[in-house]
């Protein structure tokens, strides 16, 4: 029976011999789309099998090359309690594609050995796919692999990657999370945003409207599906839904080009604005001011938005919780200083991708996440949540402890936990602004930033080059690091590091510095080095 399976594999999703190997990297599989069948497959046999290895909890298959051009398309597995893959399961992936149709039966045999797997559990393998033209292909081969294993299947078609990370993780957890729907995930997140809203739309210099570009992707798809549920409560007008996907629009580009996505409609000085990418797990926020000068909030601002946030509501609860910051390297230095200085939070860096912070923000009661791009969310353990609903039911609690736990708990239900998500970000951040009183001028006096630059090099081999300390001191080549100090040290306020990219073949340029020109020159002259 086997046999056949393989046999059928061969036939339609085989691999062209010439192709070369792959790797699971940040963000799994991504490549030119028609490069990607065989892999489609081979992963739905490895979410079939890494089901079973978990007795039959729902695993995630998301077909999405996030920001990536719309000629590209990529894969990523998504683990029982929402997170991403396991790292010992990256590599057996990377292992499965890679081998020839030939040896693809051995391989399974091999994995299911090792693993122990029981072929006879049961399997879930949820799939989902963003809105590209050649997903549905894509995802026909994943389902073939599951298939082909006897797997269940639930296709959830065109949704965003967080949505399918709630997905998973509230189906795992028999709907403790939330029903594992579409409608489910709109109405847990609508009715905590109308809660803490109440009848007053406006405030302060909070007005109810802003734009929303989509990045030409699901986002506004989804979008539009919460704006009906939503019903006024956030005037959010949804513009990039029906083009190109990330062309000259999305998180991506407004972040790495410091400018306005194409697509908007005009509007008056200030207007308030957010950027999402194509598979909307990254936010941004911008405008223009009366003098045509545009302004960009990313991760970092959001991540001290949220922070300062859920530290008065917690304080307010009269309860101790410890809240921790995690950042990459991109952060800015000057939201870190702010951060310990003026928040006085702890704050952790970690390397780039998702998982890196996530996991270091599970150490805290309250982990606050987020890299500068805009993928971040927040995090709360299970006493964390205990203890504010303790707070909540207390007759012992002041009217104010209640109010404070009671909002805590909403501002909870609007936070998709598993994983960095744009819409949920969004609410969040509307949430806030709107309890603060605050314009985007308001939210940009909290500090300046620095002024940096990224640029990236093209290399013969970028692999010569390797980082440590979450990727901010270059080890390779020798002596590298210490000419980054020298040039870094000419000038105020300097830092800079360098590292490979995980997902394109090109070394990372990253510097910052005091004054605006002064970067242009370190970037420059660090580019020089590696190059
Ligand atoms: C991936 C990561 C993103 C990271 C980026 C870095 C996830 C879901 N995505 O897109 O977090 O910022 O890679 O790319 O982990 P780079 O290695 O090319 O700089
Ligand atoms: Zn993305």
């Amino acid at each position: 029976n086997l046999r056949t399976v393989y046999a059928f594999a061969r036939e339609m999703h085989s691999k062209n011999a010439n192709i070369g190997p792959i790797q699971y990297g940040t963000a799994g599989f991504r490549t030119l789309h028609d490069r990607l069948e065989y892999v489609m497959y081979r992963m739905g046999l490895l979410a079939t099998l890494r089901s079973r290895s978990f007795s039959g909890s729902a695993i995630g298959v998301m077909i999405t090359a996030s920001h990536n051009p719309e000629s590209d398309n990529g894969v990523k597995l998504i683990d029982p309690m929402g997170e991403m893959l396991e790292k010992s399961w990256e590599d057996i992936a990377t292992d499965l594609v890679n081998v020839s149709d030939d040896d693809l039966e051995a391989e399974v045999t091999k994995i299911v050995k090792c693993q122990e797997i029981d072929m006879n559990a049961n399997a879930n393998v949820y799939i989902g796919w963003d809105t590209r033209y050649h997903s549905p292909v894509l995802s026909r081969a994943v389902m073939n692999g599951v298939i082909a294993l006897k797997g269940n299947m639930k296709e959830y078609g065109i949704v965003t990657t967080p949505m399918l990370h709630y997905f998973v993780y509230s189906h795992n957890v028999k709907g403790a999370y939330g029903v594992p729907t579409e409608a489910g995930y709109i109405n847990k997140l609508v009715t905590a945003f109308k809660q803490l809203r109440g009848d007053n739309y406006e405030n302060g210099n909070y007005k109810n409207h802003l734009l929303f570009d989509g990045a030409n992707g699901v986002g506004s798809l989804k979008m539009l599906a919460f704006n009906r549920k939503l019903e006024g409560a956030l005037q959010c007008v949804v513009c990039n839904s029906n083009g190109k996907i990330n062309y000259e629009c999305g998180a991506d580009f407004v972040k790495t080009n410091q400018k306005p996505p194409t697509g908007l409609p005009i509007a008056p000085a200030n207007t308030r604005c957010v950027s999402v990418d194509g598979d909307a797990d990254r936010v941004v926020y911008f405008f223009i001011d009366e003098d045509g000068k545009f302004h960009l909030l990313d991760g970092d601002r959001i991540a001290t938005l949220i922070a300062s946030y859920l530290m008065k509501l917690v304080s307010e609860c009269g309860v101790k919780l410890n809240l921790g910051i995690v950042q990459t390297a991109y952060a800015n230095g000057a939201s870190t200083d702010y951060i310990k200085n003026e928040l006085n939070v702890n704050v952790a860096c970690t390397p780039t991708g998702v998982k890196h912070l996530h996991h270091k923000a599970i150490e805290y009661d309250i982990g606050v996440y987020f890299e500068a791009n805009g993928h971040g969310t927040v995090v709360f353990n299970q006493q964390t949540k205990d203890l504010i609903s303790k707070t909540l039911n207390s007759d012992d609690s002041t009217d104010d402890q209640k109010q404070a736990s009671n909002d805590l708990i909403l501002a909870i239900d609007i936070i998709n936990e598993t994983v960095g998500d744009a819409i949920s970000d969004m609410l969040l951040v509307e949430t806030i602004l709107h309890s603060k009183g605050w314009d985007l001028k308001d939210w940009l006096a909290t500090y300046d930033d620095l002024p940096n630059l990224q640029q990236k090099v093209k290399v013969k081999d970028r692999n010569v080059f390797e980082t440590t300390d979450a990727k901010r001191v270059c080890v390779k080549p020798e002596g590298m690091q210490d000419q980054i100090n020298m040039l870094v040290k000419k000038y105020k306020r300097g830092r800079a590091f360098v590292r490979p990219s995980g997902t394109e073949d090109v070394v990372r340029v990253y510097a910052e510095a005091a004054d605006a020109e002064d970067v242009k020159c370190l970037a420059a002259e660090i580019s020089m080095l590696v190059y």
